[in-house]
């Protein structure tokens, strides 16, 4: 027997209370202010939102049956193309604040009016994955903030490696081409260690700067929040007088950057694929540790640029600070979610060429090209000329122009008059004749006569590669070594590895030597002939990772191994130092339930022990019963608990119980395997990485 839309009715009322109208539109709140009544698109209320019309109740569907079309039609369109590259990412609104006026050097309002909150959405990527890939590989990330200034939007799309691969936007698609999962076996994923992307590296030395970058631990950002972010290119800052001086934008985390090792980052694609956006999220919900960047500029003129003994017009180098020392003007602070990850993360459209007065761009030649690759690519992606209604796009301040009609037009201009000039309608926008406008800067430029050449100035591939790797600590360039061991020996075509190795020479024998042993290379191949001699640049400080963490636990995990029987006094100093450490706490337990503490009190788990590797945290500690100690002895999920973070150079905090799992787990305590009761010594280890401890631990190359 047929069951009547009567008789389900409590189902219906129980479902349209969490559903939206889908398309966005206004919500059609009850008269008695209940629930949002479910409507079609068309305003049309839906009596059964269950069943779709059939000839009788076991009959074939009727196509008359226009509601459930609508449904499945606007759930049949609900994709739009992925971004070709940085198509994952997570996403968050802030502001930025201005604290020292750049008034001399720009007319930008967002860079003179000290004190001056300007709204940003800022959208933090991977690079080569694609939307649903993990968020822990080894790659390059997006860095891009939307400035809804005053002015129009103004966009500094960067990374955070202050370089790129190549130097010509012209050589775009074939990098993008060469790191993308392979084109007949579709693999491998959100990875550049396989042949077509190294085969393209060993045949462009121009990438080698950016391969030291890539190769070392900046490429496995710990989270989101502890990243720095560069523009990258030379752009300009143009003043009242037309004046122009060169400026770097660059991001520093007021956290200090911290990163992954390798082998955890490999363990957390596994347990967490989502882990940079789970921190991102968690942390902007709890409103600690918020996000938060200096926005610092590098300003140089034209004159003192000719002196660099390098282009800085070139995307492979960089300025470094010791030639010009960096300067914060203000600073980011995200502290708002999307509401809606694709109305806002996904749609939002990013644009090199969104500048506003008192901005300009250089003539770097990878810069010039994406001026252009930009609009280009949000025409297709979000399917037409309009996309800038888009909420997320659309100015923060009035805006106006001709420009109609075309896909999805949102506004419903009014009157006869779309253009201009024009002497029908004295309302219409016009330009105004005042300093307010956009005006290019007056650039002079050279005769001569056109040409696809590379300047010479361009030529030096590797002397900035050398400084980056010499200015690493040693336990930073045995990762840069591992880095490059394992990528090229996933690269199947030996004399691709060997390749590479050749480049490697110029920049430092010692690594060359210790890649090829790491990768069994009976001999060392020969360099390729380099264009320029080497330089020895002086080492530079900034570029190192570690020299730039922050001996806190602010914004960082703790997880604490309890179960049945735990001494409820340890934990609870544990808990009160980490929290007073600004660190956050997790209770992980073998049943997510919780466990029965030694206080006889019950306490809630915040995560299953399957669920909650160690290498999602930044320390652990281990507080178990001499019982429940035997129990988890027997228990894999246990054992790696304690032993992955002791691979992972964690400190780590036990009692009797939790030394039961380390001598099980084969470990010989150091200095940072500290007793649960010295909550302060834990607390002082778990602020950094053990590197002494790593030797111990790993073969490193
Ligand atoms: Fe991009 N890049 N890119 N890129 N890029 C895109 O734009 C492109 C480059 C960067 O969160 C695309 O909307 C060209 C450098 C970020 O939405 C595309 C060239 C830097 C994002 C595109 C470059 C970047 C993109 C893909 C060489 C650091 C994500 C989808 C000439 C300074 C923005 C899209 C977001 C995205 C083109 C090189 C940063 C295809 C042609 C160098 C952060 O238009």
């Amino acid at each position: 027997m047929a069951v009547s839309d009567q008789d389900k009715r409590s189902d219906r009322v129980a479902d349209a209370t969490t559903a939206a109208t889908g398309n966005g539109g206004e919500l059609h709140q009850q008269a008695d202010g209940g629930h949002p009544e479910i409507t079609t698109n068309q305003g049309v209320p839906i009596a059964d939102n269950q069943n779709s019309l059939k000839a009788h109740d076991r009959g074939p569907s009727l196509l008359e049956d226009f509601i459930f079309r609508e449904k499945m039609t606007h759930f049949d369109h609900e994709r739009i193309p992925e971004r070709v590259v940085h198509a994952r990412a997570s996403a968050a609104h802030g502001h930025f604040e201005l604290t020292e006026s750049l008034a001399e050097f720009t007319t930008a309002k967002l860079f003179t009016e000290v004190g001056e909150r300007t709204p940003v959405f800022c959208r933090l990527s991977t690079v080569a994955g694609s939307k649903g890939s993990r968020d822990t590989p080894r790659d390059v990330r997006g860095f891009a903030t939307k400035f809804y200034t005053k002015e129009g939007n103004y966009d500094l799309v960067g990374n955070n490696m202050p370089v790129f691969f190549i130097q010509d936007a012209m050589k775009f698609p074939d990098f993008v081409h060469s790191i993308k999962p392979e084109p007949d076996r579709a693999y491998p994923q959100a990875a550049a260690a396989h042949d077509t992307f190294w085969d393209f590296i060993s045949l462009t030395p121009e990438s080698m700067h950016m391969i030291m970058w890539a190769m070392s631990d900046r490429a496995l950002p710990r989270s989101l929040r502890m990243m720095e972010g560069f523009g990258v290119h030379s752009f300009r800052l143009v003043n009242a007088e037309g004046q122009s001086t060169f400026v770097k934008f660059h991001w520093r985390p007021r956290l200090g950057m911290q990163s992954l090792l390798w082998d955890e980052a490999v363990k957390i694609a596994g347990a967490d694929s989502d882990f940079n956006r789970r921190d991102l999220f968690e942390t902007i919900q709890s409103g600690k540790a918020l996000p938060t960047w200096d926005l610092a500029v590098q300003l140089f003129t034209e004159e003192e640029a000719d002196g660099f003994p390098f282009d800085h017009l070139d995307a492979t180098k960089l300025v470094p600070e010791e030639l010009v020392p960096l300067r914060v003007i203000g600073h980011m602070v995200l502290d708002r979610w999307p509401d809606n990850f694709f109305a806002e993360t996904e749609q939002v459209a990013f644009c090199p060429a969104n500048v506003i007065p008192g901005i300009d761009f250089s003539d770097d030649p990878l810069l010039q090209g994406r001026i252009f690759s930009y609009l280009d690519t949000q025409l297709i992606r979000l399917g037409g000329p309009n996309f800038q209604q888009i909420p997320i796009n659309a100015p923060q301040c009035p805006f106006a122009n001709h420009q109609r009609d075309g896909f999805m037009q949102m506004q419903v201009p009014k009157g006869r008059v779309n253009y201009e000039p024009s002497s029908l309608d004295a309302d219409q926008p016009t330009p105004r004749e005042t300093a307010r406008g956009f005006r290019s800067f007056a650039a002079p430029t050279r005769p001569g006569p056109k040409t696809r050449l590379r300047p010479e100035s361009f030529a030096d591939h590797y002397s900035q590669a050398r400084q980056f790797y010499r200015s690493q600590t040693p336990i930073e360039q045995a990762h840069i070594a591992g880095g490059l061991v394992f990528e090229l020996s996933m690269v199947e075509t030996v004399r691709i590895r060997a390749a590479v190795v050749g480049h490697l020479r110029h920049i430092d024998e010692d690594l060359a030597q210790r890649v090829a042993t790491g990768l069994g290379l009976p001999d060392l191949p020969p360099a390729p002939e380099s264009a320029r001699p080497v330089l020895d640049l002086p080492p530079s400080p900034a570029l190192g990772l570690i020299a730039n963490m922050k001996d806190t636990l602010e914004g960082r995990a703790i997880g604490i191994l309890i179960d049945d029987g735990s001494d409820a006094a340890a934990i609870e100093a544990l808990r009160q130092a980490a929290t007073a450490a600004d660190a956050t706490v997790k209770l992980v337990a073998p049943k997510v339930g919780g466990a029965t503490l030694s206080d006889g009190k019950h306490t809630a788990a915040d995560a299953h022990l399957g669920g909650a590797p160690s290498v999602i945290f930044d320390a652990v500690a281990v507080v178990l019963a001499a019982e429940a100690a035997q129990r988890l002895c027997a228990e894999g999920a246990a054992v790696d608990f304690v032993s992955h973070a002791f691979a992972h150079l964690k400190a780590i905090a036990v009692d009797e119980g939790g030394r039961a799992l380390l001598r099980r787990a084969g470990i010989e305590a150091d200095a940072a395997v500290v007793d649960a009761t010295d909550v302060e010594s834990f607390i002082q280890y778990a602020k950094t990485r053990q590197w002494e401890r790593e030797p111990k631990v790993r073969m490193l190359p």
